[in-house]
């Protein structure tokens, strides 16, 4: 490690005075201006991550839905996954540490994790369309060269394609090619193979208006239209030719207001989605003929998709379990929907993807995702391998199911939730069952909820237990949700800390609207 060159070049990246961050669920995210040294010492740390795992690592420079000042950094994992948590402390630690300290605490993380300083490192680098990005992700690279590790800069990605091309490298190829042509050719084929069979009942089936929120989505889905146009006709807006990222636009958006984003025209009954603003949230949405709002959010895909491969591997006759992961926002009629009709065991953890990501890897096919539209479908090596060779069997109903469950495997994002993948897969699933939106939509009905935001002095008082639906701290406020709950009917509360704002958030489910408003903030009184 050249120490000198490190010092010289830690220079240009001074700390702001009393600047403290946290390595969060999201990484590390503010304001796009008090972020340089952060961006710096992440090109650090993903060295000592890549000579500890000796494997490439990515660092992807993005504030997702947060407006265009914000931005954000986080690491990605050897298999395309969210930084480990045991170094999700040490980035903390090295983002916080004074000027004068950053070698020796550079040095200190090296010694915990015994990295071995004379091993290669190899970092590959993608951005969104932020303004700040350019320069932030040079800051990066900056912190990668300076200790002796390679880089490769992507430039603009998406989020979940950065995921990709970390696991392609790490896997030898094998999972697919490292470049965005091999992410939308190997998309793009499944996709089509998949809905090759698929009846389509006039042309209106084929179009999707997608809401790109003024992100990275426009650019990347614009330039993969072409690979897939023979199965579907997408049409983009807030494409980001003068919008504002994430303004009155994107999934998040979409989700929080439940009301269309601007710039996007809707007819009734037409199929819409929206991106969040490094596309890898999705939400569905449509306009009915009497100009209702119908927002089909994560909980409706995770229903759509987990019916469709329950029917496959019923099918394909084969023992693989499914399992579904879902965090407490889950709407309480999707999860009873999952156990009670489509009859498949529903897991709650955690907010935030790595907790769902977790769990949905102990099943043969783990299927997750958060309310607001983050989520993908994993499958296990076995079931992969049991898939792929029943599908080359002879022709029979047996074999067909299973080259499907293949295309599907191909489709879904296996590192982490992707907008333009759930997007095709979704897509590919109403054309083989032949059904509507509104079909979609009429599965179940979203029990009536409320979520807000508290400001409190300190969020921090509140801690949670089973998967956050229990508040153990402060004392008696358990005690008085349960109280509040019980006057409403249907109902259900829950108060957790964000990870990702200075705020509590509250969350009610009752019969009615009325009673949803009135049972969250009822609950929100009791948290001050
Ligand atoms: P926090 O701020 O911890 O609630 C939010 C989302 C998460 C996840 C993260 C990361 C909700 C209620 N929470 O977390 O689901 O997406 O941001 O982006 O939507
Ligand atoms: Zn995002």
């Amino acid at each position: 490690m050249d120490l000198d060159a490190l010092t010289k070049h830690a220079a240009f990246y001074a700390k702001p005075d009393g600047l403290i961050l946290q390595y969060g669920t999201a990484g590390f995210r503010t304001k796009a201006e008090h972020l340089d040294h952060v961006m710096f010492r992440m090109g650090l740390l993903a060295v000592l991550r890549s000579k500890q795992t000796k494997s490439t690592i990515g660092v992807m420079v993005t504030a997702s839905h947060n407006p265009e000042e914000d931005n954000g950094v986080k690491l990605v994992d050897p298999l395309g996954e969210m930084l480990a948590p045991s170094w999700e402390e040490h980035a903390t630690c090295l983002a916080n540490s004074e000027d004068q300290n950053l070698q020796s605490v550079l040095m200190d993380i090296s010694e915990k994790v015994a990295v071995n300083l004379h091993q290669d490192a190899f970092v590959v680098i993608g951005r969104d369309t932020r303004p700040s990005s350019e320069k932030l992700s040079q800051s990066v690279i900056d912190g990668v060269t300076v200790l002796g590790g390679q880089v490769h800069d992507y430039g603009l990605l998406t989020t979940p394609q950065l995921h990709y091309m970390v696991y392609c490298r790490n896997t030898s190829g094998q999972y697919g090619e490292a470049t965005t042509e091999g992410y939308y050719k190997k998309l793009s084929k499944a996709f089509v193979e998949l809905t090759g069979q698929a009846f389509c009942s006039g042309d209106d089936h084929r179009k999707l208006k997608v809401d790109c929120a003024n992100g990275i989505g426009a650019l990347k889905l614009g330039e993969m239209k072409p690979y897939f146009s023979q199965g579907l006709s997408v049409q983009l807006f807030n494409d980001g030719s003068g919008g504002k990222l994430n303004y009155y636009c994107g999934a998040d958006f979409v989700k929080t207001h439940q009301k269309p984003p601007q710039g996007i025209e809707m007819k009734s009954n037409e199929r819409c989605c929206s991106f969040d603003g490094d596309a890898d949230r999705i939400v569905y949405y449509y306009q009915d003929v009497d100009g209702h709002f119908h927002l089909l959010d994560g909980d409706k895909i995770a229903t759509l998709i987990s019916s469709f491969l329950k029917e496959l591997v019923l099918e394909i006759g084969e023992s693989l379990n499914i399992g579904v992961v879902q965090t407490a926002y889950a709407n309480g009629s999707s999860t009873r929907y999952l156990e009670e009709v489509v009859k498949v065991p529903v897991y709650c953890t955690k907010t935030g993807v790595k907790h769902l990501h977790h769990k949905a890897q102990e099943f043969d096919i783990g299927v997750y995702f958060e309310a607001n539209g983050h989520g993908t479908v994993l499958f296990s090596k076995a079931a992969e391998t049991k898939i792929k060779q029943l599908a080359k069997e002879l022709e029979d109903k047996k074999s067909k199911a299973a080259k499907m469950l293949e295309n599907v495997i191909d489709l879904f994002n296996q590192a982490t939730g992707d907008a333009i993948s759930d997007m095709l897969v979704i897509e590919a699933v109403l054309a083989l069952k032949g059904l509507t939106i509104q079909q979609w939509d009429a599965l179940y009905t979203d029990l009536p909820n409320r979520q807000l935001k508290v400001k409190v002095a300190d969020r921090q008082v509140i801690s949670t237990t089973d998967a956050e639906r229990q508040a153990v701290k402060p004392p008696g406020l358990q005690e008085a949700i349960n109280d509040l709950v019980k006057k409403y009917k249907l109902s259900r509360a829950f108060v957790r800390p964000s990870g990702t704002e200075d705020i509590v958030r509250v969350y009610a489910e009752a019969d009615s609207q009325e009673s949803a408003d009135s049972l969250a903030y009822e609950v929100s009184l009791a948290v001050f």
